[in-house]
């Protein structure tokens, strides 16, 4: 099944924390309203990118909110996740889609335009479009303008995130573009409670009209 709610997308970064706190912190968020959640690893195995994807999914479950695995199509394929996210260095997304097959969520980054356009072209079901603000998680990325968000949602039919320094605080400027949802890693990873910083964002981007 591929229905998938993506206003409150949540993508983790297990740094700095032990597994058991990286666990109980993914449950907060999801007891917090976290709609999409994103496993994202850059420094585990293969085996160690299997074993915590499986201890995150039976979690996810629990909450009926579907598992994307990022970059890594055999880990998502591996433990059956939901779907898989592919940046600009990763697999390309029409590589990415035969592998997982129709059935399967394909997300992909998108900057401008014509790469989304791209992105839409070759089967992707959602676009991550950012960074908005600067960001502290540790990633390649470059800002993407407000106006050129507004330019994809308006060019490409697919549901498009904002992903960036995003909080609380800060989502006002995404007022009137059509988003279909907002995608965070620090605003609730490192927030003090985690379930909290979910709850305050999605109010807050209801309140915005924003989701
Ligand atoms: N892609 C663009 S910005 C980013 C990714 C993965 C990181 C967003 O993290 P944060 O902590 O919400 O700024
Ligand atoms: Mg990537």
């Amino acid at each position: 099944m591929k229905h998938f709610d993506p206003s409150l997308y949540f993508v983790t970064d297990s740094t700095n924390y032990t597994e058991e706190e990286f666990l109980f912190r993914v449950e907060q968020a999801l007891q917090g309203g976290v709609t999409l959640l994103q496993l994202r690893e850059k420094e585990k195995s293969t085996r160690e990118y299997i074993e915590l994807a499986e201890k995150v999914h039976a979690i996810a479950k629990r909450y009926g909110v579907p598992l994307i695995i990022d970059d890594r199509v055999d880990v998502a394929l591996a433990i059956d996740a939901e779907g898989v996210h592919v940046g600009a260095s990763d697999m390309p997304v029409s590589t990415a889609r035969k592998l997982m097959g129709n059935d399967k969520i394909v997300g992909a980054t998108a900057k401008t335009v014509p790469w989304a356009t791209e992105a839409w072209q070759q089967g992707a079901d959602y676009l991550g479009v950012g960074a908005i603000f600067p960001t502290t998680t540790k990633v390649k990325t470059i800002l993407t303008s407000t106006d050129t968000l507004r330019d994809i949602c308006n060019a490409v039919p697919l549901p498009a995130n904002a992903i960036g320094g995003l909080n609380k605080d800060n989502i006002d400027v995404l007022k009137g573009i059509p988003i279909a949802g907002i995608c965070v890693v620090s605003a609730i990873m490192k927030a003090e409670d985690p379930k909290t910083a979910a709850e305050q964002l999605k109010a807050r981007a209801h309140e915005l009209a924003l989701i």
